[in-house]
């Protein structure tokens, strides 16, 4: 192996196209590289691989730390599998940078999925920023399609801004809730729950069960108060929400939660899931612009010379926050005009 060799794009999104699941990992590794220099070649792999994307069902899925993502996935990746899917897995791991917790736990929390051919499990990337974290599950998302999964399941813990990042990288949104009930209902910052197709209640067996399906009946009550979304907005069209029960321990309500998907897609249609990509597309151009705008003013030397005296001054109160801006902006053109 010759290490140092730059791959060959084209080369590489053919052997990943072909079924050879060392050259897609080698393609996320290169798409998730954060080194400048692996950078074009990460642009031209895109290119190579776009045409050979989106064909899958890109589900993002959330909920709470514990609330049973990595149980439901793994139990929902298998039926799917036996229903003859190919199943890719992946995941915006806001906390990776901190912790790298949750990364590990994740495969092993899907043993059985982990080992199967025809499921691809990729943790999620460590370090960066959540919004090049964003970028590296959206290119992710592009390579497992390219190499043939036709079912992408986007996790994250629901945390900060990647729910809304996961939300807007998906085809449809779901939102994982415990069996807390109505608890559970008052913790929800109303946005998330405003970007679910549907509300899935965990754990639905034992002891839980009665509790889970209480909670459901609440959140089914709430909905009907938070309204269907106006349409064509973040939920899309003329889809309702649902509320779903499963557990992944006994693996129950997972057919049903399939059922919903492929009744989502249906409302969606073709025309709607373009839509929705395109409009998802032009939003990611204009968050790439935004942090690429971003990195380099802040790493602009006639910037930064002024950039910690004059944050001084507007914590004092001496300078407008607006002039500071305005000043900071101006060196920015000047140096480079
Ligand atoms: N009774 C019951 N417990 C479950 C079920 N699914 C998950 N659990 C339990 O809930 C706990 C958390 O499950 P995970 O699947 O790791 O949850 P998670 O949301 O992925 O957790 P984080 O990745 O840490 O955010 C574990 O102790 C599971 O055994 C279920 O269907 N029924
Ligand atoms: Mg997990």
């Amino acid at each position: 192996m010759v290490e140092s060799r730059p791959e060959d794009a084209e080369r590489l999104a053919g052997a990943l196209a072909a079924g050879d699941r060392r050259a897609l990992a080698r393609a996320i590794t290169l798409l998730e590289s954060t080194r400048a220099e692996d950078r074009a070649q990460a642009e031209r792999l895109v290119g190579a691989l776009m045409a050979k994307a989106g064909g899958a069902i890109r589900l993002g899925i959330s909920g709470s730390p514990g609330v049973g993502k990595s149980s439901f996935i793994e139990a929902f990746g298998l039926r799917l599998l036996e229903k003859g899917h190919r199943v890719a897995v992946l995941a915006v791991d806001p906390s990776s940078e901190l912790s790298r917790g949750s990364i590990l736990g994740d495969k092993t929390r899907m043993p059985e999925l982990a080992r199967n051919p025809g499921a691809y499990i990729r943790p999620s990337p460590t370090g960066g920023a959540l919004g090049g974290v964003a970028r590296r599950t959206r290119e992710a998302v592009i390579a497992v399609e390219a190499a043939g999964y036709d079912v992408v399941l986007v996790e994250t813990v629901g945390v900060g801004q990647s729910e809304t990042d996961v939300a807007d990288l998906t085809d449809m949104f779901l939102l994982l809730l415990a069996p807390g009930g109505g608890d559970e209902l008052q913790g929800l910052k109303k946005g998330i729950v405003e970007l679910a197709h549907a509300l899935i209640v965990t754990k639905a067996d034992g002891d839980l069960k009665p509790a889970a399906e209480r909670a459901a009946a609440d959140y089914k009550g709430a909905l009907g108060i938070l309204g269907p979304g106006a349409p064509g907005q973040s939920r899309g069209g003329a889809w309702r929400p649902q509320v779903l029960l499963c557990s992944a321990h006994e693996r129950t309500g997972l057919d049903k939660i399939w059922q919903t998907v492929e009744a989502y897609r249906g409302t969606l249609g073709e025309a709607g899931l373009r839509d929705r990509r395109a409009r998802q597309a032009k939003r990611w151009m204009w968050r790439e612009i935004e942090d690429g705008l971003m990195a380099a003013f802040k790493s602009d030397p006639a910037v930064a010379e002024r950039a910690r005296a004059l944050e001084a001054d507007v914590g004092q109160g001496k300078t407008s926050p607006a002039a500071a801006a305005a000043e900071l902006m101006q060196r920015f053109r000047g140096s480079r005009a």
